[in-house]
């Protein structure tokens, strides 16, 4: 569906937000009903949704547990009792449901443009407002420009020799046709193996003839422990939300769990085992939060790393196939950890193929195939289970240009520079929701999502009240939470993987954290700090002139203070 705007009215909004995801929704749902601004929301796909309306592959599921992977109490009470989720961990349509069921009940989708690309946006100066554009010809202006692009939304196709000569079918994961794929008797290639194809791949081999799982990096696949959720899980999830969102808001990723606070090497060899195999039972991240230091030590890291890797041998009949499944090369959770139900075991069946190309890379792609430095592999489908550039690349293809012309991509050229990855100097009034340098990523997105929506609304309710209209982060503010970013990075283990998380699976990318690796209930309060504050490290002012605004560093003087009271406690 896409709208012709020929009668050229321009619309004047007090805010802009671009995308009809988790982030849109709720920041819409707060401009709107709870700051009673006018808001207009542009979203590229036909509904509501991002990343659960373009993720339709199958077997896509999500990896936090569905009770904690939605809206809190934040958004109303009611919701959460009138909602009850039917799997542990819902799977691409339920949660695509519940996000139209939220769009419905708050009445949001009058608000949204669907089918409308935001192909420009760009700062005046002189008037302090932001002009946007889309691919329909639209043209608004609007005070304020909110993204709410989701981290994961512009699809990474590797450029491979002859592509596009292909003459079968070829999906990119994140892309994926409404109308599903029937690999019912087709031979099939699956490029990639992270948490997408983790996903994919079971489902995919149950109705192909042979499936080739073209594997580059092995990773660390934790057990997914998905199940259905009766009514007494339920109930006893619904009698104790408040409790599971306070602490989702506290903990260190977004999860009602936290890290033990204790190390790996702390324990004896049998405890250790004791420890991590009950994690495993239980299923998902907790593994990961089993000790405090898994992510800060290589050693600790390595009882992790090999307590999985023994899983893959126990389940994996080859050992062979074993080995070649088995992380080798990066300590373990420096890569997304994909989760995984029933992964291992399809390399068992007689129609798996897994073909190691990180040996023998990838050649080409023929008329007929894929071919690799050893050999051709013939196929009807190919799969790029390739991952996206995440983060930026949907930013930079937003068009933003602030003050004086200056283009985003331009002026991060070499990476990201923000205040607490919601705001960018030279860009005033442009708020990100998630943007690289905050949590996002490293978090259960939705409590990441409510925590930046909630901030950027209280931060323009209090804008209002001072008789402001313009805010802009402070050069010396952005320098130093990008030195403090780099600081936290530079004592976690994350730099030492290739991963999409320090932008390596993107040629030319410049190769830096994402996502700030902090922690979710630290981060809050340093952001409820610099808004205590009085905001600052933000310059205020009115009609574009943010001149009245002071640094005084209290974000990473609040660190330093919540790390001592770490320790000694
Ligand atoms: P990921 O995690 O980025 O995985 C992409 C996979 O594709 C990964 O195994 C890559 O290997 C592989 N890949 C990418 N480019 C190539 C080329 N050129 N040749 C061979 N293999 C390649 O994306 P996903 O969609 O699985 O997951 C993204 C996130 O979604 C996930 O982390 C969750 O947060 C949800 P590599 O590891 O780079 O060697």
């Amino acid at each position: 569906m896409s709208h012709a705007h020929t009668d050229q009215v321009q619309e004047d909004f007090d805010a802009v937000v671009v995308g009809a995801g988790f982030s849109g929704l709720y920041m819409l749902h707060r401009l709107r009903d709870t700051l009673g601004l006018s808001a207009r929301v542009f979203e590229a796909g036909d509904d509501v949704g991002g990343t659960w309306y373009w993720n339709r592959y199958p077997g896509a599921r999500c990896d936090s547990e569905s009770y904690f992977y939605s809206f809190s109490d934040r958004l109303s009470e009611d919701l959460l009792e009138e909602w009850t989720w039917s799997e542990r961990f819902a799977a691409q349509p339920e949660i695509l449901r519940y996000l139209q069921h939220v769009a419905d009940r708050y009445d949001l989708r009058k608000d949204i443009r669907f089918g409308t690309r935001v192909v420009g946006a760009e700062y005046d100066d002189a008037t302090g407002r932001w002009t946007v554009r889309t691919d329909d010809g639209e043209q608004v202006t609007a005070t304020f420009l909110i993204t709410a692009v989701g981290c994961l939304s512009t699809t990474n196709l590797p450029d491979f020799p002859g592509r596009d000569s292909f003459r079968g079918e070829w999906y990119h994961t994140g892309a994926w046709p409404h109308e599903g794929v029937d690999f019912t008797g087709k031979r099939v290639a699956v490029i990639g193996t992270g948490a997408t194809a983790v996903q994919a791949v079971p489902e995919i081999a149950q109705d192909a003839a042979h499936v080739y799982v073209l594997q580059r990096t092995a990773n660390y696949d934790i057990a997914g422990g998905n199940r259905p959720m009766d009514a007494e899980d339920g109930r006893k999830i619904k009698a104790e939300y408040r409790d599971i969102w306070k602490a989702t808001r506290e903990t260190a990723f977004g999860f009602p769990y936290d890290v033990a606070p204790r190390t790996a090497l702390s324990v004896s060899d049998e405890e250790r085992q004791r420890i991590f195999h009950e994690a495993w039972e239980r299923g998902g991240f907790r593994l990961g939060t089993t000790f405090n230091d898994l992510l800060l030590d290589e050693e600790a890291n390595e009882t992790a790393a090999e307590f999985l890797r023994a899983r893959i041998r126990e389940r994996v009949t080859d050992p062979e196939i074993a080995e070649l499944l088995s992380p080798r090369d990066h300590p373990f959770f420096t890569k997304r950890p994909p989760l995984e139900n029933g992964y291992y075991e399809t390399f068992n069946r007689e129609n798996v193929t897994l073909v190691n190309v990180r040996a023998a890379p990838i050649r080409e792609i023929t008329p007929t195939g894929v071919r690799t430095a050893e050999a051709e592999y013939e196929v009807d489908v190919i799969v790029y289970a390739t991952g996206f550039d995440a983060m930026t690349g949907t930013l930079f293809k937003l068009g933003i240009r602030g003050r004086e012309g200056l283009g985003l991509e331009e002026r991060w050229a070499d990476g990201p520079h923000t205040y607490l990855g919601l705001a960018t100097h030279g860009f005033p009034n442009l708020f990100m929701i998630t943007g690289p340098q905050s949590p996002s990523v490293l978090s259960n997105m939705p409590v990441s999502i409510e925590q930046h929506v909630d901030w950027i609304t209280d931060c323009l309710r209090r804008l209002g009240e001072q008789g402001y209209d313009t805010i802009e982060a402070l050069p010396e503010a952005e320098d130093d939470w990008v030195a403090h970013h780099d600081e936290v990075t530079a004592t976690t283990l994350l730099p030492r993987a290739n991963s999409w998380w320090v932008g390596a699976n993107i040629p030319g990318k410049p190769r830096r954290l994402y996502p700030y690796a902090g922690g979710v209930g630290v981060y809050r309060l340093l952001c409820d700090e610099v808004a205590a504050r009085d905001y600052d490290g933000f310059a205020r002012g009115k009609s574009g002139a943010a001149t009245n605004g002071r640094f005084s560093g209290v974000a990473r003087a609040r660190y330093r203070e919540l790390a001592e009271e770490a320790t000694a406690s």
